[in-house]
C-alpha cells in the first residue's frame, strides 16, 4: 500500500516569524495522523526555523528548489547538502513556475533529482501540461517526456523513492481544478510510463500526487481515486485550518 502524502507548497510566502507562528499553531492542532505523510515546504529563509520547530514531530520538511552542483561559484544558489544539513526531508523539483519563469528544463530537473537523492532527500518531481498542450491532445506525450527525461539514468530503487506531482499548469492557482476522473486518468498513465521505465513493482510503489487548486472542499474526491496518492497544495496550505482539513481528508 502506498502511503498518501500531502505537501504544502508555500511558494514565496511567509517570513521566518510568520513561519514560526504557523508551525506553532499547526503543532497545537495536529493530532498525529498515522496513515498520511504531511510535509510543509516553506521558502529557504524559513527552513531553519521550521526545522527547529518540527523536530520531534512527524511533520516533514521540504524545500522548493535546489541547485544540482555540490558547491562552487553559483551566486544565489543552494546546494543539496546545505538542505540536508538543515534537516530537510523533501525537495520540490521542476515546479511549473520554475519551468516557466526560471528556465528549468527536463535536463536540469533530472540533474536536481539525482543530486538530492544522492544526499538522501526525496524529490517531489513536478510534471504537467499547459492549457494549449491539453487542448492539442498532448497531455500524455508531454507527461511522458517530462517523466522519462526527469527520471533518466536513475536505478529502479532510486525511482521508487521519488514522489511525482502531476500538476496540470492550467489548474495552478487559477481556482480551476482538474476533475477527479481526469486527474486519476493522467496519473494512471504516468504510472504506466514509470512501469515502462522501471517495471511493475516500482510503478505500484511510486507515489503520485495531484496538484492544482486543491482545497478542503475537493480533497476527498481526489483521495477516493485509486491512482491518486496525495496532493501538492499551494494557496490552501497557507492557513493552518485549511491545510489541516486537507491533511485529514
Ligand atoms: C500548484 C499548487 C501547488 P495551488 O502550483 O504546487 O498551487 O494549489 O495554489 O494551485
Amino acid at each position: 500500500m502506498r502511503k498518501p502524502i500531502i505537501a504544502g507548497n508555500w511558494k514565496m510566502h511567509k517570513t521566518s516569524s510568520e513561519t514560526k507562528e504557523f508551525i506553532l499553531e499547526l503543532l497545537n492542532n495536529f493530532s498525529e495522523l498515522e496513515n498520511v505523510e504531511v510535509v510543509i515546504c516553506p521558502p529557504f529563509t524559513s527552513l531553519e526555523t521550521a526545522a527547529n520547530l518540527l523536530k520531534g514531530s512527524n511533520i516533514k520538511l521540504g524545500a522548493q528548489n535546489v541547485h544540482y552542483e555540490k558547491s562552487g561559484a553559483f551566486t544565489g544558489e543552494v546546494a543539496p547538502d546545505m538542505l540536508k544539513d538543515l534537516g530537510v526531508d523533501y525537495c520540490i523539483i521542476g515546479h511549473s513556475e520554475r519551468r516557466q519563469y526560471f528556465g528549468e528544463t527536463d535536463e536540469t530537473v533530472n540533474k536536481k533529482v539525482k543530486a538530492v537523492l544522492e544526499v538522501g532527500i526525496i524529490p517531489i518531481m513536478c510534471v504537467g501540461e499547459t492549457l494549449s498542450e491539453r487542448e492539442n491532445g498532448e497531455t500524455e506525450s508531454v507527461c511522458k517526456t517530462q517523466v522519462t527525461e526527469g527520471l533518466k539514468g536513475l536505478t529502479a530503487e532510486e525511482i521508487k523513492k521519488v514522489v511525482i506531482a502531476y500538476e496540470p499548469v492550467w489548474a495552478i492557482g487559477t481556482g480551476k481544478s482538474a476533475t477527479k476522473e481526469d486527474a486519476d486518468e493522467t496519473i494512471g498513465y504516468i504510472r504506466k510510463v514509470v512501469e515502462e521505465i522501471a517495471g511493475k513493482e516500482v510503478a505500484d510503489a511510486i507515489r503520485i500526487q495531484y496538484g492544482g487548486s486543491v482545497k478542503p472542499e475537493n480533497i476527498t474526491s481526489y483521495m477516493e481515486m485509486p491512482q491518486i496518492d496525495g496532493a501538492l497544495v499551494g494557496g490552501a496550505s497557507l492557513q493552518v485550518k485549511s491545510f489541516l482539513e486537507i491533511a485529514k481528508f
